[in-house]
């Protein structure tokens, strides 16, 4: 068990990823971001997919954690973040009231240039960036909170807004929440899951409460349910995103999603 394969297991699947972004293989879908409180759909969120050559589609789970062990994850972000601005902008005149949210990995927050890409993203693309939500994802802690503090300021100040994704389940303590300013939480599928026990509700609640404290929007991922929407607005959630509303799509199926998403029963008061 000590040959090279054994050591490096997952070379051959960074070298493919590698290509894939390379080839354009890796691209933007995405899922509607619903607000609880009108049932309106107030933004798009990115989620990268790997095409195969057979028109096989690859979900993020298979080639995202792997990414994120290096800055490969930056340059795959960069790929599908570029291309999902110019899909943007070529569709979003015909829907004016809607956002689009980016990931990045943590990652980014370790590079100076950061904020830098972003702003000259979003200009080649001529994407206003009112209309951009950067979701930065806590896999780890930052290895320099004082340029984690000014990057995320700096995209807030050219009018970007920046939502912690994953909120809960990574290094974002409380310590941190504080001196860093940002916009908006995600909760992920888990809180989804857990909110259906009185004990689980009790965490989800607090987590909601917490972020709401701090002035944040809190997004609550994972909802499969009508009943689990109606829980979500009840418990304080701002936004909603999951299978009840429409799983990630490609850009050419978004129009044909957002006119099912109207025809949903209204979440009522
Ligand atoms: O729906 P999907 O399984 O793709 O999304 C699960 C999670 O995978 C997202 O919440 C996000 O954290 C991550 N993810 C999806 N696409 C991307 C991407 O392009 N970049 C990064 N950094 N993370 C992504
Ligand atoms: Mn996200």
């Amino acid at each position: 068990m000590t040959g090279t394969e054994d050591e490096r297991p997952d070379n051959g699947l960074l070298a493919e990823v590698e290509q894939a972004i390379a080839d354009g293989a890796i691209v933007p879908w995405y899922q509607p971001l619903v607000d609880l409180e009108s049932g309106a759909v107030v933004g798009i969120e990115t989620l990268a997919r790997w095409i195969l050559p057979d028109g096989t589609v690859r979900p993020s789970g298979t080639f995202i954690p792997l990414s994120e062990e290096s800055d490969l994850i930056v340059r795959l972000d960069h790929a599908v973040i570029s291309r999902a601005l110019a899909e943007f902008a070529a569709w979003h005149p015909q829907h004016p009231g809607t956002a689009l949210s980016l990931n990045l990995s943590g990652r980014h927050l370790d590079r100076p240039d950061c904020a830098d890409w972003v702003e000259r993203a979003l200009a080649e693309a001529e994407v206003d960036p009112a209309l951009v939500i950067c979701e930065f994802t806590e896999h780890k802690p930052p290895n320099d909170l004082a340029l984690c503090a000014a990057t995320l300021d700096r995209l807030r100040d050219h009018g970007v807004r920046v939502w912690l994704d994953d909120f809960g389940s990574g290094w974002s303590g409380l310590q941190h929440l504080r001196e860093l300013t940002i916009d908006g939480v995600k909760l992920d599928t888990t809180f989804t899951r857990a909110a259906a026990s009185p004990l689980g509700e009790a965490v989800v609640r607090a987590a909601v409460d917490a972020a709401r404290a701090f002035g944040f929007s809190v997004t609550l991922e994972g909802i499969e349910t009508e009943a689990q929407a109606r829980h979500a607005r009840e418990m304080g959630c701002t936004y909603g995103q999951g299978y009840w509303w429409s799983p990630a799509v490609p850009v050419e199926e978004l129009d044909s999603v957002l006119d099912a998403v109207s025809e949903l029963p209204h979440l009522g008061q």
